[in-house]
């Protein structure tokens, strides 16, 4: 039997009340993820209890149980507060997939500090930006990531501590910096959690805008509320399963469903800290007998493509539930799951901004291959009409994905950004930027983002970004960037550039742009192609229309194109 049980039942006098039961939380009263992550898991006597099964690089294992998670994040805590960390502080974690990111992260929620986890990949530029914009107090990092906190750390007067997780002892450390080792520090027993409410803020997370610089998006111990009965009810979640989550907490959904669902329902989860792989994949699944699987599409193409005769090598027949989320879940790809895991992944729909699970394929639900399925109860979602905002209440039309504010885990703010933020509201509705179509049975059809925004393997990224790392080389006159197809990351980077007089066109020029701008970026938004043309498209105002170049990389109609400047 499913936690959800019967979907449509469940819609009928849903109300959020049921999950702040559950948690034993009362309006007004204390609500700190930390401690509902850790010592409320141990005070119902699961102290004894694996927590979380790691595995590094080669096969290194490290295992914590509760009340290891317990006494680990009260340690952390402890010694941020001690080097003065407050409250409301924005604490960075740039950091791969190591216990420490994740203890890490609650150990700064239970001082009521606001964790603000970025992607380790991320070039000295990107973490530049979204350090300044918090104006993170301290960043807790690894050996292996400082050079890049290095190079830009005298840009950072508010920066007062970079913590070194695995510091060995043989390199100085520099003026800010401090070692930190989990394994030698003494564990904190006694420790008082910060009392932090329903609106304190908790996470900070970093999601690409479409014309500026990344937006801080923030959230608040309440969002614990969504995140907690999703986990439950979408990701089906029980007292003994074994769940993956494939995700890094760079990325909200490494946090919402990699530390704060799971460990508020007690389960044990496993990390795999390294990159992709079908056979490691494959082989760590047997290994640690997991049962709930928590990826995304990119991923499970990826699989696909490695074909089935590797899967017979494996026992993959622990596995009992599977979701996917972060980009479109292609029909073919859920049958296939079918197929070979005798499972079907079911798809997904959020993002950073709504903290957790929107739009779902529910256990036991029938699932439409392609479609991202149904509202989860307590959610309004419809389809809005792009002029008047008003629903569009007719089958398979396309409109703009709209919900109805209010949810507890919504983001409440951008960092710095009210405006932005407000944005983001039309009469009455959330608007998360994409577009689908609804059918009769009331399931979602994604059709694609609103924007320029590029959705490459899961992660979203801003031509802007590209384009101004590109602007910053001595010969580019000019870009634009837009997505072109791929068969894994259903699509990938491209960028289109003029030069300035003087320079060449060839190979050399692209591979020294590649080289120049790939320090400034993350690998992931590194475009696969610099196309040089003569001129790019653009309107009478003088803006670059991407949407020409989109259209003719994608094969599609190029449309209404009355403003382009040179028509
Ligand atoms: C959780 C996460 C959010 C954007 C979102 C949309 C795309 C997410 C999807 C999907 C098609 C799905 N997206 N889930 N597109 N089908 N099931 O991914 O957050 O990184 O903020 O991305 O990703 O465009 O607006 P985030």
């Amino acid at each position: 039997m499913s936690n959800i049980g019967n979907y449509e039942e469940r819609l009928k006098n849903f109300d959020w009340s049921l999950s702040e039961k559950e948690l034993d939380y009362k309006a007004g009263n204390v609500i700190n993820i930390g401690w509902y992550c850790t010592d409320r898991i141990c005070q119902m006597g699961k102290g004894s209890k694996m927590a979380l099964l790691w595995e590094g690089q080669g096969g290194v294992e490290k295992k914590f149980t509760y009340n290891d998670i317990r006494l680990a994040s009260n340690t952390i805590g402890t010694f941020l507060r001690n080097l003065g960390v407050k409250n409301e502080d924005r604490v960075c974690l740039f950091m791969d997939k190591v216990p420490e990111l994740y203890l890490g992260v609650l150990g700064i929620l239970k001082i009521g500090a606001i964790a603000q986890p970025l992607f380790s990949a991320f070039g000295e530029e990107s973490l530049l930006v979204r350090m300044e914009n918090a104006e993170s107090t301290a960043i807790i990092t690894q050996r292996k990531h400082i050079a890049k906190v290095r190079k830009i750390v005298d840009k950072m007067p508010f920066l007062k501590h970079i913590i070194v997780v695995d510091y060995d002892g043989k390199h100085p450390l520099r003026e800010r910096e401090v070692a930190f080792s989990l394994e030698e520090a003494t564990p904190v027993e006694n420790f008082e959690f910060f009392p932090t409410k329903a609106e304190s803020p908790s996470l900070l997370h970093y999601t690409s805008g479409t014309t500026g610089q990344p937006k801080g998006v923030k959230h608040v111990h309440y969002s614990l509320i969504s995140q907690y009965l999703t986990a439950k009810w979408i990701l089906d979640i029980q007292e003994n399963d074994i769940y993956w989550c494939t995700a890094d907490p760079g990325w909200v959904t490494g946090t919402s469903y990699g530390i704060i669902g799971p460990f508020s329902l007690g389960v044990t989860q496993c990390v795999l800290d390294s990159g992709f792989g079908a056979e490691a994949w494959y082989k760590f699944v047997e290994k640690n007998k997991v049962t709930v699987w928590y990826s995304a599409p990119t991923a499970i193409r990826s699989l696909m493509k490695a074909g089935e005769e590797i899967i017979k090598k494996f026992n993959l027949s622990s596995l009992r539930h599977l979701a996917s989320v972060g980009e479109p879940l292609n029909a073919e790809a859920v049958v296939w799951s079918e197929k070979v895991f005798g499972k079907q992944f079911h798809d997904n729909y959020w993002q950073t901004e709504t903290g957790s699970i929107m739009i779902s394929n529910y256990p036991g639900m029938k699932i439409k291959p392609g479609s991202m399925g149904r509202p989860f109860p307590g959610i309004t979602g419809t389809i809005l009409n792009p002029d008047t905002f008003e629903p569009i209440n007719a089958e398979g039309k396309i409109g703009l994905i709209a919900f109805k504010p209010g949810w507890p885990a919504m983001m409440r703010t951008y960092w710095n950004n009210e405006e932005t933020y407000k944005n983001k509201f039309k009469n009455g509705w959330y608007l998360p930027g994409d577009r689908a179509t609804i059918d009769r049975d009331g399931y979602f059809w994604f059709i694609g983002r609103d924007d320029d925004i590029i959705n490459t393997g899961g992660h979203l990224v801003s031509p802007f970004e590209v384009e101004s790392a590109l602007l910053e080389h001595e010969a580019v006159a000019e870009s634009a960037v837009v997505s072109k197809p791929d068969e894994v990351n259903m699509e990938v980077v491209k960028a289109f550039v003029t030069l300035k007089p003087g320079f060449t066109a060839d190979k050399d020029m692209e591979l020294t742009i590649m080289n120049f701008i790939r320090k400034k970026l993350s690998s992931l938004a590194m475009p696969q192609e610099i196309e040089f043309v003569d001129s790019l498209p653009k309107t009478r105002s003088g803006k670059i229309m991407r949407r020409i170049l989109h259209a003719k990389e994608w094969g599609e109609e190029i449309g209404d194109i009355s403003s382009l400047e040179n028509d």
